[in-house]
């Protein structure tokens, strides 16, 4: 049997029922397109199972004619990962939306993988706790995505990514097994641990249909402060120093100049503080108790080498800080289609790639643009470049950027993940050995090289 064929379409309906198989081209191409427009491909049959059991019927069916598969949830994701780039069945994980009631004895929640971010954070919030992990793609991004991609997003240098938040998995293995790991046991060292292979797995080696997440104590009382410096050297600086001293600190992202100048005709707000700044640090604090004056203490040792800063202590004024960064990526989508690299450097060696990278670009691409924002507190930088009139800029562009952070010693995926985006340069952080031993554990739990084969590791 073959992914097109009519017999398979009417031997998924049998499993997932007929308005769940999708094979006319105008319902298929939603599934087929990413975020950015950037990658598009094609799927002859887009299946939505709406439990594991039937997740799990699927994938046996389709192993058994080794025909290979996509999984797909929120489809926000940045590296064409989501995408079914040679024809693969498209496999919709979003009707796995369960959110069961919270743990509060654990301290934990068992949560479906189709659950987007924003719903299991309203339903923990009614109960007083946080998903450890937060990012602007909240409304649609699925916790069966953020797992598969390992996202990390805002508060990484306080609970980590998305790895440290899973305790357990449910996930149907490549010949349809389903294995099952949700007691929430903290301590339990019996041998290898399915999670944490599966988080970064990108789709490559099992389909994740349930998890069991640990709980942050929400923390009510948060203020942030946008910062404005003369240069990067003093973004840093404050940066380091911040995290030395901020045992509250909650998030501490970056937005350097052409990213803000962007941002704020996109949002129609003039940037508050340091009109003529070169960076920006969006720094907030949360804790159980009021952190305002520990925060101001730390501000104020840092006042040597702050132009200004404008803080936010109620929701509505700290949103309004929040938008010059999380709306950064829908202000580049509306002139473009962007090539976008997520990088991290040590932060010894932050500064200089930060003020080298746009003639990197410019050298690579002369009608390039370049956009440069992240997370700094993990040393996570967004590059983002368009090229002339919004195109995408020349592929050099890409090569340039990532070999140059290689040889700096970075990573040329920071939380993104690979995809089919980077999938040819994951030998500039990656030994040939490791990338042997990567296709070993591919080969041993998928031999038929069906689970998204043309993802993460390069033909
Ligand atoms: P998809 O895009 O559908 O899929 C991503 C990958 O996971 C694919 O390889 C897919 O095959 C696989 N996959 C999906 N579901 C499953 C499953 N159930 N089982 C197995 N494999 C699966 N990312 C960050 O890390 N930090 C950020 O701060 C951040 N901010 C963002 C802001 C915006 C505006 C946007 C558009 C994206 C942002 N992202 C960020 C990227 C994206 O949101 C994350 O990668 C997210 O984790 C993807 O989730 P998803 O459900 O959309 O997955
Ligand atoms: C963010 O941190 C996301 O805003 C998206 O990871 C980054 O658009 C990007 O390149
Ligand atoms: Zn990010």
């Amino acid at each position: 049997m073959i992914a097109s064929s009519p017999e398979l379409a009417k031997a998924l309906r049998n499993i997932v029922g007929h308005e769940h198989v999708l094979t006319e081209n105008d319902l298929t191409t939603g599934y087929s397109v990413d975020w950015t427009g950037r990658f598009v491909g094609s799927t002859p049959i887009v299946v939505r199972p709406g439990n594991t059991e039937q997740t799990a019927s699927v994938v046996k069916l389709l192993n058994k004619y080794a025909i290979p598969l996509v999984p797909q949830g929120g489809n926000t994701g940045l590296v064409g990962g989501s995408i079914p780039m040679s024809g693969e069945v498209l496999l919709s994980l979003k009707r796995l939306n369960t959110v069961e009631p919270v743990d509060g004895l654990a301290l934990q929640l068992t949560v479906g993988a189709g659950a987007t971010l924003a719903e299991t954070q309203e339903h923990v919030r009614n109960h007083n706790f946080e998903i450890g992990v937060d990012l602007a793609a909240r409304d649609s991004c699925t916790i069966g995505g953020m797992i598969a991609t390992n996202a990390g997003g805002i508060n990484v240098l306080r609970y980590g990514a998305m790895r440290e938040q899973l305790i357990g998995v449910e996930a149907v293995m490549s010949d349809g097994t389903v294995i099952k790991h949700l007691e929430g046991l903290e301590k339990d060292n019996t041998g290898y641990h399915l999670p944490s292979l599966l988080a970064g797995s990108e789709g490559t080696l099992a389909v994740i249909t349930k998890a069991r997440l640990r709980l942050r104590p929400r923390l009510q009382e948060k203020v942030t402060a946008l910062i404005a410096f003369e240069s990067v050297h003093d973004a840093v600086e404050v940066a380091t120093r911040l995290r030395q001293q901020l045992p509250s600190l909650h998030a501490l992202e970056a937005i350097f100049s052409s990213a803000m100048s962007l941002v704020s005709s996109h949002i129609g707000t003039q940037v508050p503080i340091g009109p003529n700044g070169n960076a920006w640090l969006l720094v907030e604090v949360a804790s159980g108790t009021d952190p305002f004056e520990e925060f101001q203490q730390a501000l104020e040792n840092c006042d040597d080498v702050i132009v200004d800063v404008a803080v936010a202590i109620d929701d509505r004024s700290r949103g309004k800080l929040w938008r010059f960064r999380e709306q950064i990526t829908e202000a580049i989508a509306v002139i473009g289609t962007p090539h976008k690299l997520d990088i991290t450097i040590g932060l010894a060696r932050l500064e200089k790639f930060i003020n080298e990278i746009p003639e990197v670009v410019k050298h690579a691409d002369p009608n390039s643009s370049t956009y440069l924002f992240g997370h700094l507190g993990d040393g996570n930088v967004h590059v983002n470049v368009l090229g002339k009139d919004g195109g995408e800029p020349s592929n050099v562009v890409e090569s340039a950027v990532l070999s140059y952070v290689a040889s700096l010693g970075g990573s040329i995926s920071a939380e993104h993940g690979i995809g089919t985006a980077k999938k040819s340069y994951l030998h500039l952080n990656r030994t040939s050995d490791e990338i042997r031993f990567f296709r070993n554990i591919k080969k041993a739990l998928d031999p038929n090289n069906i689970m998204h084969p043309n993802c993460l590791l390069s033909d």
